[in-house]
């Protein structure tokens, strides 16, 4: 049987999974309802957050699909997925038209070579303009440098989520027969007879863990053939190599896992039996082959410690709150998230090395939704040092505001050490961008968010090591800080919340020590929030449930990890997300300033 073998890659939200899934369901591959979104958190986030494996059966051949996730923080996942496949279907949102990361996985397809098949998708959409979208995508071929066979791309025409494409506009099509023809017809076979008579050669592009199989390894297979129970020998990139043994061999079909004896050249599939497998060796027959080039894998950008909860309700919410449970849980990560790093060798914190603030939010969020318990340092730019000099992140970032709000956003950024390298009018916004020290980045998304009033759109991006850009000067927010414990009450909050935004609402417990709200002075101040009513202060109907209250700024991991100060720690359990200063008391603190200056 012949293979064929595509991503789908672009933009979040731009309807990858939704047209997967479709792909899924008309090739009788799943029902309906079932998705490639098949984990909690992507299920209630509505995003994709690993890269996954389908594979479906059209005309005699089967189609290995792997969608890709379309959020930023994930790019150099997609980047590997790239590398071991022959085509991309590049979705295209017919409203929105290309958008950052459409460009940063455009580009990473035409830097590989590959010509991706186009789809205008949302069609449906009232505010859609397949035909302005299709020119801008032509654009940005051009920009990106794409040769003459990419610029000749085929474009078809979708709505994924009633699993429609077209080949023009005005086709009458019902379904995606379309699209699979054109794959059938633009996707080269997945391997030549050669190949096929070769000795072994697969690579892994990513990890999965099983509790009972370990880590397993999904790689293609480049030459020969693989069989289950054979000995293999690993090639690792340093020229070394290993052997090992396969234990089980699975293919891909539909939402399943179909284990299997042997697969053939050119087909993408999942090895058990290798503990210590890692993305981008080479798997073979015998130690004199040749290993096929390295796949890199990008480095983490920013760490932050991770420690058992020490606040006064540590224990109370979650299942798993030791040391050694945690360990084992930071383990276990490690099997199959690529991009982390964890530095065990601390006596009282883990330090935990990510990609952004989203890829740590997705670990902590797992590990609360499992019953996990534990609190976090604010997060911190990794700086290194190449040939003596200090190196730092950067990253590029993309910004669609209302034009009256284009001038807060470019003094904000540019105070943070960013460069602006575009300013451009666009339908009535302002479209900024800027490269800037992730250093300068972190927290400001949440004041983006105020300045802009929600209206403005911000995208980031790795870039990749800078030179060390120098000192960025922050303007901290204040904590407001519980100095009791008990029970907050509204009419407290109420003469609190004059002096800035609470975080918490009447009836949360508080302890000493916990930040329930910032102040606008930018001072820490520390305040009862449980104070009873005073009598001389009653006024109308005076029971709390009448009190005027501004709704409190919901506390998530993501906007913890962005407004925490360095003497605060992010306390996580399954319940709750609180925000806390390493010191609890006013003492403490006070002290702890002294020593420090
Ligand atoms: N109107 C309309 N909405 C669509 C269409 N296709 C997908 N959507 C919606 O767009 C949203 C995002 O779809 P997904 O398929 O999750 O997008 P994605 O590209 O996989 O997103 P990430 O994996 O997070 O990057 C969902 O709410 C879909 O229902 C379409 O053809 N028309
Ligand atoms: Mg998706």
């Amino acid at each position: 049987m012949e293979i064929r073998n595509i991503a789908i890659i672009s933009h979040v939200d731009h309807g990858k999974t939704t047209l997967t899934d479709a792909l899924m369901r008309q090739t009788g591959m799943a029902e309906t309802g079932e998705s490639m979104d098949n984990n909690d958190l992507e299920k209630e986030r509505g995003i994709t957050i690993l890269s996954k494996n389908t594979s479906v059966y059209y005309q005699d051949t089967k189609i290995n699909i792997v969608d890709t996730p379309g959020h930023a923080d994930f790019g150099s996942e997609v980047e590997r997925v790239l590398l071991s496949i022959d085509s991309v279907l590049l979705v295209v949102d017919a409203q929105e038209g290309p958008m950052p990361q459409t460009k940063f996985v455009l580009k990473k397809s035409l830097e590989l070579g590959l010509k991706p098949i186009v789809i205008i998708n949302k069609i449906d959409k009232e505010a859609a303009r397949p035909d302005e979208v299709e020119e801008m995508v032509y654009e940005l071929f051009l920009d990106l440098g794409a040769n003459d066979e990419q610029l000749n791309f085929t474009t078809l025409y979708a709505i994924a989520r009633d699993g429609i494409a077209k080949k023009t506009l005005g086709d009458d099509s019902e379904d995606l027969t379309p699209l699979l023809d054109t794959v059938l017809e633009k996707v080269g076979p997945a391997s030549g007879k050669e190949a096929k008579n070769k000795p072994l050669k697969m690579q892994p592009f990513n990890l999965a863990y099983d509790n009972f199989l370990g880590r397993l390894a999904v790689g293609r297979i480049y030459e020969g053939e693989i069989k289950n129970h054979t000995p293999v020998i690993i090639k690792d990139k340093e020229g070394g190599y290993r052997e090992g043994k396969i234990t089980k061999l699975f293919t891909f079909e539909g939402l399943k896992k179909k284990e299997v004896d042997s697969a053939q050249t050119g087909d993408i599939v999942m090895i058990a039996g290798l503990p210590d497998i890692f993305i981008g060796e080479t798997i073979c027959a015998n130690k004199d082959q040749e290993a096929l080039p390295a796949i890199n894998v990008d480095e983490p950008t920013i760490s932050l410690n991770l420690f058992i909860n020490s606040s006064p309700f540590a224990g109370k919410e979650g299942k798993f709150v030791t040391n050694r449970q945690i360990k084992e849980r930071l383990e276990k990560e490690l099997e199959v998230n690529v991009g982390l790093k964890i530095d065990f060798s601390a006596i009282d914190h883990y330090k935990v090395y990510g990609r952004g603030e989203m890829h740590m939010a997705i670990l902590l969020e797992n590990m609360r939704r499992e019953g996990y318990e534990v609190q976090i340092s604010q997060p911190q730019v990794i700086i290194k040092e190449v040939e003596g000099q200090k190196m730092e992140p950067f990253e590029e970032v993309i910004i669609n505001v209302p034009e009256e709000m284009s001038g807060t956003v470019i003094k904000k950024l540019s105070g943070r050490r960013g460069e602006m390298t575009e300013l451009t009018p666009d339908h009535g916004n302002t479209r900024i961008v800027f490269e800037i020290p992730t250093r300068g980045l972190l927290g400001y998304r949440n004041e983006f968010v105020v300045d802009t009033k929600g209206e403005g759109i911000l995208y980031t991006r790795v870039i990749g090591f800078k030179p060390y850009a120098g000192e960025i000067r922050k303007h901290d927010m204040g904590a407001m800080i519980s100095m009791i414990k008990g029970k907050a009450l509204g009419f407290s909050l109420y003469n609190l919340q004059d002096r800035g935004s609470l975080y918490i609402e009447p009836a949360t417990e508080v302890y000493e020590g916990m930040i329930i709200g910032n102040t606008s002075k930018g001072e820490d101040l520390t305040v009862n929030p449980t104070k009873g009513k005073q009598l001389t202060n009653v006024r109308a109907s005076g029971s709390d449930d009448a009190i005027n209250l501004n709704p409190p700024i919901k506390m998530t991991l993501e906007r913890g990890m962005g407004i925490m100060s360095e003497d605060e720690y992010l306390e996580i359990t399954p319940e709750s997300i609180r925000l806390r200063k390493k010191f609890l008391t006013e003492n403490e603190r006070i002290r702890a300033g002294r020593n420090k200056g």
